[in-house]
């Protein structure tokens, strides 16, 4: 059988999506396909050298007539360009816009007949919130795409319903890489964050945006440490950084709360972690929570979006409404003060991630998409 080689359009440094993307990518190349990235910056998750992993860089030129950078006919002169010149045959393009309005105006640039695979991943149907306009373009992304996946049930359905779209969009679900629990590259790591050994440790992961509502996660924790010692780490950044960091001095809770900005290896941090919160508004998947469950975390979510597609709430975390600070509080408490409890949760949160999200199931799917599509 001839090598396939599919295309992979994508933000390489935003998020969850860009850690699935890039993964994807990765699985891909070991299953022997050529996989090309086409991006502005190399996959950030890309560490190891793969001969059958190929980047081609979108330059976004800045002409001074334009007031922003065209990076949308860029990227997509790019697509069309690495198209006939690799031989593509598929193109996965990760959100509708502008990722798969770009692939197909490529595909019409290109001579070869290729075929668009899109994810959706959730903000595009957050910005139908905001802007209406792009409702035509969006359902447009959808129609010509030859296949459509959504990354939840609930995605899918919020999709139908603000588009009334006829085509068929398949739920894909995000997916996590199997690692062994509890290896720790540094051994000494609450020591080193100034955590004492009896200190609980909570955790919120994010791109500190609006939605994630870090407030509430403050506020919780404000709660909480009232009660019980304990410690909380803020991982990531983003536009809310700087109000939450005044927010945590504002109400003296600067010793407790541990900011530690963008980090690699959240695997270790979630090995010191008891308890992890997504306490979002908007949450299309929360690819976090599986890194949080496949360490072993617990977690407590929002009842919104994908995250109850992905905690099952009293087995292996808990879900409560989006701002009720007050139950969120009493389930963090209920799990940290009964150390059974937390074990029997730890235990039920790996074992739903890793049976129901694993990477190798996940990446199979994708795989008979493509094959479905080119054969
Ligand atoms: O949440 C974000 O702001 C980033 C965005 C992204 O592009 O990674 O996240 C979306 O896609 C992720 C991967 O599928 C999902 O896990 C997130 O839930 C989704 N974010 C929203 O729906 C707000």
């Amino acid at each position: 059988m001839m090598t396939k080689k599919i295309g992979i359009v994508c933000y390489p440094t935003v998020g969850g999506s860009g850690v699935v993307a890039t993964e994807l990518g990765i699985h891909l190349a070991e299953k022997n396909y050529d996989v090309h990235f086409i991006s502005t910056t190399m996959p950030f998750r890309l560490k190891k050298l793969y001969p059958n992993i190929y980047f081609h860089e979108v330059e976004v030129s800045n002409y001074p007539v334009f007031k922003e950078p065209p990076y949308d006919l860029s990227l997509a002169s790019k697509i069309a360009e690495v198209i006939d010149r690799e031989e593509l045959d598929i193109i996965h393009a990760h959100y509708a816009i502008p990722h798969a309005i770009c692939a197909i105006f490529a595909r019409q640039m290109a001579e070869r007949k290729i075929k668009i695979v899109t994810t959706l991943h959730g903000t595009d149907i957050t910005i139908l919130g905001i802007d209406q306009n792009f409702n035509q373009m969006i359902r447009y992304a959808i129609e010509q795409s030859d296949y459509v996946t959504a990354v939840s049930e609930s995605l899918r359905q919020q999709t139908e319903d603000a588009l009334h779209i006829q085509k068929p969009i398949d739920v894909v679900y995000n997916f996590i890489e199997p690692v062994d629990l509890y290896t720790l590259t540094n051994e000494n790591l609450k020591e080193d964050f100034g955590i004492k050994q009896h200190e609980k440790v909570l955790i919120h992961i994010s791109n500190f945006r609006q939605v994630k509502r870090v407030d509430d996660v403050i506020y919780v924790f404000k709660r909480i440490q009232n009660q019980i010692d304990s410690k909380l780490l803020l991982v990531g950044d983003g536009p809310e950084h700087s109000r939450i960091r005044n927010l945590v001095n504002d109400i003296n809770l600067q010793d407790q709360v541990i900011f530690l900005g963008r980090q690699d290896n959240i695997h270790d941090l979630l090995t010191i972690s008891d308890l992890n919160l997504l306490l979002s508004e908007k949450e299309s998947f929360g690819l976090v929570l599986l890194e949080a469950m496949v360490n072993g975390v617990p977690c407590i979510g929002t009842d919104i979006g994908g995250i109850p597609e992905v905690i099952v709430d009293g087995e292996n975390g808990y879900i409560c409404d989006v701002g009720d600070l007050e139950d969120i509080t009493n389930k963090c408490l209920l799990l940290l003060k009964d150390t059974e409890l937390r074990q029997s949760f730890s235990q039920h949160a790996r074992s739903h991630a890793l049976n129901y999200f694993s990477s190798d199931k996940i990446v199979k799917q994708y795989e008979d998409i493509y094959m479905n599509l080119i054969n």
